[in-house]
């Protein structure tokens, strides 16, 4: 069927598939694909998938949310690791080396990313996958390049609904991927069942620059390149880091926030960190808090859609459109409170 959704969805993102592979039949066939690819474990299938999810064509999110609706009994079957640190403390090499210690185990591992920043210098994670060549020939590990365009919110949106795919898809193990400079870490922590923050050595600079808020979110502090001439100073940094973290509140009830060493690049102590999860893991499926957790983060993520899609609808407004120029002028000047201005747009926005 030419004419359908889906027909259009599939020439647009597929130009350069064969012919013979575009199918061209109903929407709901389509789908039916797409969920039966997913579960045969079919990367390129997947691959789509996310696509479809990524898209901020009104029409596909039609689709995708039909699609994420069959897909969502299906996974939740995982382990969600967030990953984050400073530019440069080793997070993709560190990634690599545990997927692949994972992939080995015999663990499926998908590799998400979430970088806002990437959206202003054109996508670090594409760049990483080259660098993690080794874990992305794996046919155990999924990458996926951080989602593009636009907001926050929408890329949060993006990353939730692509676990759920990727798990639908029988990744077991997920990696999520955040460069340490502010607020994508706090959504990653909402995402994850459990969050690692990689240091480098020298702890006492004011933690590297880093706010002692990221330190409360995370669940291991792992001071990274402890290897070579390097070593001696790691092992002062974890005692230091030990030190500040028995100072702090633990991001999880119960739990002690342990601070470790590991060497990415040369593979050393990758084992006792995957240890660590496992632990952490056990405690927290045994005393419920698993469960718990991942159930307020569905309700937080219900809330924070509510919340895009009502900005989205106000300001894409066209009544709030025309207005708003003047308002903000006005606002600007002095010459009209804020309560005033919001108030006029909002009479403007709940006007028929
Ligand atoms: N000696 C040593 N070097 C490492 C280790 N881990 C990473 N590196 C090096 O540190 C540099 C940065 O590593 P990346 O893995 O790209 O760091 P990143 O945190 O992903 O950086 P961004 O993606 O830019 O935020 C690279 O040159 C790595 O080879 C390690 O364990 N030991
Ligand atoms: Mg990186």
């Amino acid at each position: 069927m030419p004419g359908s959704v889906m027909w259009k969805w599939a020439s647009r993102m597929d130009e350069d598939t064969p012919k013979k592979f575009i199918r061209r039949k109903p929407m709901e066939e389509n789908i039916n694909d797409m969920i039966e690819g997913l579960l045969l474990k079919d990367r390129t299938m997947l691959s789509r998938a996310i696509t479809l999810i990524e898209s901020n064509a009104t029409r596909h999110k039609k689709i995708a949310e039909e699609m994420l609706q069959h897909l969502l009994p299906l996974s939740g079957d995982s382990i969600r690791i967030g990953v984050t640190g400073v530019p440069g403390a080793g997070k993709s090499t560190f990634i690599e080396s545990f997927g692949l210690l994972l992939c080995n185990k015999g663990h499926r591992v998908a590799v998400l990313a979430v970088d806002p920043s990437s959206t202003l210098h054109g996508g670090s994670i594409l760049g990483d996958k080259t660098r993690m060549e080794r874990l992305a020939n794996h046919p155990n590990a999924f990458i996926r390049p951080s989602p593009s365009g636009g907001a926050l919110g929408g890329v949060h949106r993006k990353t939730r609904e692509t676990i759920i795919a990727c798990e639908a898809a029988g990744y077991d193990v997920l990696l999520i991927e955040t460069v340490g400079v502010g607020q994508s870490e706090v959504m990653v922590r909402g995402m994850v069942d459990f969050f690692m923050l990689l240091v480098l050595t020298g702890a006492g600079d004011e933690l590297q620059g880093m706010k002692k808020g990221i330190m409360e979110l995370a669940d291991a502090v792992i001071i990274n390149k402890a290897d070579g001439s390097n070593l001696d100073l790691a092992k002062k940094t974890q005692r230091e880091y030990k030190q500040i973290l028995h100072f702090l509140q633990p991001a999880t009830k119960g739990w002690t926030t342990p601070a470790l060493t590991c060497s990415a690049l040369y593979q050393e102590g990758i084992e006792q960190v995957w240890g660590t999860v496992l632990r952490y893991m056990k405690m927290t499926k045994e005393s419920g808090l698993f469960l718990r957790n991942r159930n307020m983060q569905a309700k937080e993520w219900l809330y924070a859609q509510i919340k895009e899609q009502l900005e989205r609808a106000f300001f894409g407004n066209e009544k709030v459109k025309r207005l708003t120029p003047e308002i903000e002028k006005k606002v600007m000047n002095e010459e009209m409170t804020i309560t005033k201005a919001s108030g006029l747009l909002f009479d403007a926005f709940y006007e028929r």
